[in-house]
């Protein structure tokens, strides 16, 4: 029994008794009686005597109870280990723990194990059994748990006595020989679990086994559980394991629910390949790859939450095919390569070299356009890659480049026995050593980018090396250090020079000049002289020549009447005749004016009373939404796409939460269920297009200074490139990471279409907008979706809109892609009447 859990802290001695009574004789000292002495006389100095012995029995029993019952208290530990019995045969019967073979094997295991522990001093004072819970081939592996209950004091200690590899001294002629043994303590989180579920299973050539969380997908996975699956695959075959669906509680270090996989039958957290929690995307799909023909998947979870948890499918795959084989030699002018199992994760231990050789006379560049190897230590001991001698790991900017000076160069991948990742994806080119970027601009990383992207004001080589030594046009700022800068920019509260050029001599325009709304002067004569000066057309507005010809891109009034200016809706001027424009009640309007979302900061409560958290009913936030009216949200279609598991497209699956800011506090926010859901008839699961739904609510809400509608802009509303807009959510905070609890926001930046479709391989189409920072660092990620993109009109804040997809979260030259709010005014009007 774990002592512990008894309650028992201290197990009382007859020492202690003595101790009591010798407290209790204390008071017997007749006070009274000293009192009529002068001196201590004989009594005196007895009870004095007796006095100071008592005090110090005390003081010398509470050291003792200290020192030896406190710190002796004792701790259950438990160890799991692996090895190898060299002198046995494997039978197919030990896969079954119930066989006599299993049975006879094991006992004799754990017989040799108590006897090795018996032999040291330290560790069998502690010991109390051991227990054989599997074996596989090679010759035969064993895999086992060992039971120690330890002092507290010496824990560490005992720790590292058992991590240490160990082998037994060569036993009685028959013993079994043990070899390479891998021991280490089983996370205290997993033992502690009030039920305990074991599974084996076992793959067969084109025979896949699935793996679920009790209950899958019916019930919530229980609470307080372990539950263990023991994965085996053919000889010569390793185990992908492949999840479909993956949604536990999300905590920090995964300290309440999560899944463990391994690369062994043992809970080694050497052989440890993941552990993770949370929720993963169809579009970000977990799968694992093994070393050899076992895997162990661990699901712990503790008292709270209720989440639906995962299924998986396990299948085998022989080692050394395609799936898993890497290296090799590469030749030609150009050409791929990737990590094993690229872009699922890669298997641990592995080692790979290519060799790129190109023609004689050039030299070889290598691009890693994803880069993602676990743990970044200095110096890569653990998984890394090797070119030209240099180590490199953890996770490196998009575009990383390494050349060669020859026309050959070695490129290795290894990985260590724990910890796996999405690996990289990698391109090499010949390039003449006297001409590296044909036609192109070279940055100071060697990578080549397109001429138009020099001096544009964006940073495209990611070292800002396309933006130094540029002369700027007059488009252009001319930053103190050398940048240049849209004149855009200027004036708009954001240090975009880096040095705060762009954001001097703001509000000082002279007495002959114009303020244009970005801060920018002109000259008064400029002002309504038919051309856009200020470049946000502000000097065009407000001309006295409101009415004009209607076209496509004109803003219609109610009455009919077109308007000439930009963006005329909710700016606090009446531009049509019959106030139409100014029709906005409180939307858009930010209570509170302070200024996971990737490279965000924590919204302030109530700053953004639009956004809207969307939970499966009775779980967890899975996307966000925007407030348009009293009873209807906007989101994405593919927040609400038709499954088969949590029947997403219909209302009765979704509770909405208004008026949040922190996800643990769901009590002071307003909840609605909804009555129903409307997903854009064009809508297109693959490619994204038009992903943009309504959801209308059960009830509709009572507008305050926490909830408010966001104004929707009119199809001709205009969203210029570089205009910087917000993005809010509580979605990751990093790729592949967990979402936030509290409301984050980041400001990002509209990118021009063009760009953004290159960018973006051509994905693009004209109900997409982008929004980012092309440098990378900033953008919205997985459970922001359905989230507004929102952008500062005149002291309101329009929807230009709706997080719906991206390469990635944050990553360079892969800005964020939104829905095209404006293009879907007339739809939303239709639907819903706002
Ligand atoms: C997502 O999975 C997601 N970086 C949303 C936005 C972006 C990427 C992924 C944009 O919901």
């Amino acid at each position: 029994m774990d002592p512990m859990n008894s309650g028992m802290r201290y197990t009382p001695k007859s020492s202690d008794k003595d101790w009591d009574q010798a407290v209790t004789f204390l008071p017997a000292s007749d006070g009274s009686k000293l009192e009529k002495k002068k001196g201590p006389g004989k009594l005196g100095t007895i009870i004095g005597v007796v006095i100071a012995a008592c005090a110090l029995s005390l003081i010398i029993g509470l050291l003792v109870w200290h020192f030896h019952f406190r710190q002796g208290h004792k701790i259950k530990k438990l160890y799991t280990g692996s090895m190898h019995i060299t002198n046995q045969e494997y039978l197919p019967a030990y896969e079954d723990n119930n066989s006599t073979e299993f049975q006879a094997l094991a006992k004799e295991v754990e017989a040799q194990l108590k006897d090795m522990y018996s032999k040291s001093p330290q560790l069998s004072k502690y010991y109390v059994d051991s227990t054989v819970n599997a074996f596989s081939q090679g010759s035969v592996m064993a895999y086992y748990e060992s039971e120690f209950h330890v002092p507290l004091s010496l824990e560490s200690s005992i720790n590292d006595l058992m991590s240490k590899s160990q082998r037994s001294s060569p036993g009685p002629s028959g013993a079994l020989i043990f070899d390479t043994m891998e021991t280490s303590a089983v996370d205290s989180r997993i033992f502690t679990k009030s039920s305990v579920q074991r599974f084996t299973a076992r793959t067969r050539p084109n025979q896949a086994v699935l793996v679920k969380s009790p209950g899958f997908p019916d019930y919530p996975y229980p609470p307080n559980t372990l539950v263990q699956w023991q994965l085996r695959a053919d000889p010569n075959n390793v185990i992908k394991l492949d999840f479909s669906t993956f949604y536990l509680e999300n905590a920090q270090d995964c300290k309440n629910d999560f899944v463990k996989v391994y690369d062994s039958l043992a809970a080694l957290e050497s052989r440890m390949m993941a552990e993770k929690c949370g929720y993963y995307s169809p579009n970000d799909p977990l799968s694992f790859i093994s070393s050899s023909n076992v895997m162990l998947v661990t699901l712990a979870t503790n008292e709270k939450g209720e989440y639906p948890g995962f299924r998986a499918q396990a299948t085998q795959v022989m080692k050394g095919s395609r799936e898993v084989a890497c290296g090799g030699l590469l030749t030609g002018t150009s050409g791929s390569f990737t990590s094993p199992n690229y872009p699922k994760y890669y298997p641990p231990l592995t080692n790979c070299e290519w060799t790129i050789e190109v023609p004689v006379n050039m030299n070889v560049k290598v691009i890693f356009s994803k880069f993602m190897l676990s743990k970044n230590e200095p110096n890569c001991p653990k998984d890394y890659v090797q070119v030209n001698g240099e180590r490199l790991c953890g996770t490196l900017q998009a575009n990383t480049v390494r050349t060669s000076n020859t026309n050959k160069m070695t490129v290795v991948f290894s990985s260590d026995s724990s910890l796996v990742d999405r690996g990289f994806d990698a391109t090499y080119v010949a390039f003449e050593p006297t001409n590296p970027c044909p036609d192109k601009f070279q940055c100071s990383s060697k990578r080549c980018i397109s001429l138009e992207l020099r001096c544009d004001g964006w940073n495209d080589c990611g070292d800002n090396s396309d933006e130094r030594n540029c002369k700027c046009d007059t488009s252009m700022i001319s930053c103190k250090n050398g940048l240049c800068k849209p004149m855009f920019w200027k004036c708009d509260g954001v240090d975009d020079c880096g040095d705060r050029t762009d954001e001097m001599d703001c509000a000082s325009c002279k007495p002959d000049e114009f303020v244009c709304g970005n801060g920018k002067c002109i000259s008064m004569k400029q002002k309504c002289d038919g051309h856009n000066d200020c470049s946000d057309n502000s000097d065009e507005a407000d001309c006295g020549r409101a009415s004009i010809q209607c076209t496509v891109n004109n803003y219609v009034c109610k009455n009919g009447q077109c308007l000439s200016k930009v963006n005329p809706e909710c700016d606090g001027v009446k531009d049509c005749t019959d106030g139409s424009d100014e029709d906005c009640g409180d939307c858009g309007k930010q209570p509170y004016k302070t200024s996971r979302i990737v490279g965000g900061q924590e919204a302030t409560e109530g700053e953004w009373p639009w956004q809207v958290s969307l939970h499966i009913k009775n779980s967890i936030h899975v996307c966000g939404a925007s407030i348009i009216s009293d009873r209807w949200l906007v989101t994405a279609a593919h927040c609400v796409q038709e499954d088969p598991k949590f029947k997403l497209n219909q209302a009765s699956s979704w509770e909405v939460y208004l008026g949040l800011h922190n996800q643990k506090q769901l009590e002071k926010a307003e909840k609605r269920l909804l009555k129903q859901i409307i997903a854009h008839p064009n809508y297109n699961e693959y490619t994204y297009d038009n992903d943009i739904a309504l959801m209308e609510l059960d009830q509709p809400v009572a507008f305050k200074e926490s909830i408010r509608p966001i104004c929707l802009p009119s199809a001709t509303y205009s969203f210029p490139a570089g205009k910087e807009v917000w993005i809010t959510g509580w979605g990751a905070t990093r790729e592949g990471g967990v979402g936030a609890q509290v409301l984050q926001k980041a400001a990002v930046r509209i990118i021009n279409s063009t760009v953004c479709d290159t960018l973006m391989n051509g994905q693009l189409t004209s109900r997409m907008t982008c929004a980012g920072v092309l440098a990378g660092g900033v953008d919205a990620c997985q459970g922001d979706s359905g989230g507004p993109l929102s952008s500062v009109g005149t002291g309101r804040m329009f929807l230009a809109g709706v997080v719906s997809w991206g390469d990635g979260c944050a990553r360079r030259n892969k800005p964020g892609i939104y829905t095209n709010v404006p293009k879907f005014r007339a739809w939303i009007k239709e639907k819903t009447g706002v």
